[in-house]
């Protein structure tokens, strides 16, 4: 199976990610974690891109906050699908790095989650693997089935606690 490419501009962004990483683990996928800051160690963050492909990844999240360019980046030098993180990380409440992620020019495409999105970007990277993985495909439905499962115990028992 592919690998997940995991960037962060800061080890201040690692709750965020550990969303992604909790979750990539529970459907067994395996990941790289780094941190990558597109402005402090802009050459690091090249080489990992462009990189990646030839390095076994699959697709690259990247996770940044404030002026978050680290998607984009990422994005600009390799043409994996890199999903963007937009972390809340300053005065500005996340909206300062979601428009720096999701606002990305025609041709560079970043497919970014909600603020503070770790999870469903991990499992954006589970869908995109599972489209030739017949087996992670069985497991994404098997999690579907039970966090429903989840949502039913909480509707069956939501009047008691009213
Ligand atoms: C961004 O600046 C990082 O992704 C982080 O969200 C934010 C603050 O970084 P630190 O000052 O905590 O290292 O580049």
């Amino acid at each position: 199976m592919k690998k997940i490419g995991i960037v962060m501009g800061s080890d201040s962004d690692l709750p965020i990610v550990q969303k992604a990483t909790d979750t990539l683990k529970a459907l067994e996928i395996p990941f790289e974690v780094h941190v990558y800051s597109a402005h402090r160690t802009p050459d690091q963050a090249r080489e990992f891109a462009r990189s990646a492909r030839a390095n076994g990844f699959g697709a690259i999240i990247a996770a940044a906050g404030m002026a978050a360019h680290l998607a984009g980046a990422i994005a600009a030098n390799t043409t994996l699908p890199v999903i963007g993180i937009p972390c809340k990380s300053s005065v500005f409440d996340g909206m300062d790095a979601l428009l720096s992620t999701v606002q990305m020019p025609t041709g560079i495409p970043v497919a970014t989650v909600a603020v503070n999105g770790g999870a469903n970007a991990a499992l954006l990277c589970a869908q995109i693997l599972a489209v030739e993985d017949a087996a992670l495909a069985q497991r994404l439905d098997a999690k579907r089935e039970a966090d429903a499962a989840a949502v039913l115990a909480k509707d069956a028992g939501i009047a008691e606690r009213l």
